[in-house]
């Protein structure tokens, strides 16, 4: 099968300040792709675009974007228009998890994060970026979700709700966008050593123990099923990758080297 070229055309990345988003920007830019990273630690993405745009000579443009305020979303597309800046790939990689904590024992303040970033900011971003999509009839939506997405373990709930949000607006915006050319994918990781368990628990001792014990997925691994997805001929839609380390064999099983009990492989309290 002929693969399809997107060197030339335009990305925009969310969370490309870290991990699984700047290997996507780092993977695409090594493709002649050119990119708006968006994040919300603006130093991070304009030490990233210096590097982007020198090595591989494209244009990049960092956006500081916190998704989850719909106003930031509308000025950096309303900038981007001004720039004559079409999004062809728009990869909708900002999220996080915040604690492990029972939803009993949970901060109502992380659900409110959790759900304004997973879910309504990537609702944000997509809508935006539709606009000019839909005039051109034309683009590629593709959404990270997650295992966590696909199942439940004890300490997951709202983030794993979030997740297994991202997999129903994929497919319901599969099915919306029906009658145009525009494709809708997700790729849903097991663990990949990011920056991720750091986030989730604000602790760099237990979020290294997490990885520790087996082969995790690396964020490239990722950016190199992004753009497999982007990279199909125009009639091909990968509607869904779910993707695990080789040791992991489910959500909730991860064989680590040494340990005796597979199970609960979040909560390591
Ligand atoms: P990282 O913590 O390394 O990266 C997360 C990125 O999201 C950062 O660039 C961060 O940028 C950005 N982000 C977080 N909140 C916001 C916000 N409000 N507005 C804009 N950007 C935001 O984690 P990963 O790379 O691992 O995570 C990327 C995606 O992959 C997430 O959606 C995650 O749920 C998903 N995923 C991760 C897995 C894993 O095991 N690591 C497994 C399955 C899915 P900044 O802080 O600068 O704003
Ligand atoms: C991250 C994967 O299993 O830690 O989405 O929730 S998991």
């Amino acid at each position: 099968m002929k693969k399809y070229s997107i060197s030339g055309q335009t990305a925009l990345i969310t969370g490309a300040s870290s991990g699984i988003g700047r290997a996507c920007a780092e993977l695409f830019a090594s493709q002649g792709v050119h990119l708006v990273i968006t994040a919300r630690r603006i130093d991070r993405l304009e030490a990233l675009a210096e590097k982007l745009s020198t090595t591989y000579k494209i244009k990049v443009t960092p956006i500081q974007l916190d998704v989850q305020k719909k106003e930031e979303v509308a000025a950096a597309f309303e900038f981007l228009k001004k720039e004559k800046i079409a999004i062809d790939i728009l990869v909708n990689n900002a999220g996080l998890a915040l604690s492990t904590d029972k939803l009993q024992d949970a901060k109502l303040e992380n659900w409110d994060v959790m759900i304004d970033t997973n879910v309504k900011g990537l609702l944000y971003v997509t809508k935006a970026a539709l606009d000019s999509m839909i005039e051109r009839n034309s683009g590629h939506i593709i959404n990270l979700g997650s295992i966590a997405g696909q199942g439940c373990y004890a300490g997951g709930n709202v983030y794993s709700m979030t997740k297994h949000a991202v997999k129903a607006l994929s497919t319901s915006l599969r099915l919306d966008l029906q009658g145009t050319k525009i494709r809708v994918s997700e790729v849903a990781p097991g663990a990949v050593e990011t920056e991720f368990s750091e986030v989730r628990w604000d602790d760099k001792e237990k979020a290294k123990k997490f990885y520790q014990g087996f082969a995790p997925l690396v964020a490239e691994d990722i950016a190199d099923l992004v753009l497999y997805c982007a990279t199909r001929p125009l009639h091909v839609n990968i509607s869904e990758i779910t993707v695990y380390p080789q040791a992991q064999g489910s959500l909730t099983d991860i064989y680590r080297e040494g340990q005796s009990t597979l199970k609960n492989v979040h909560n390591q309290k």
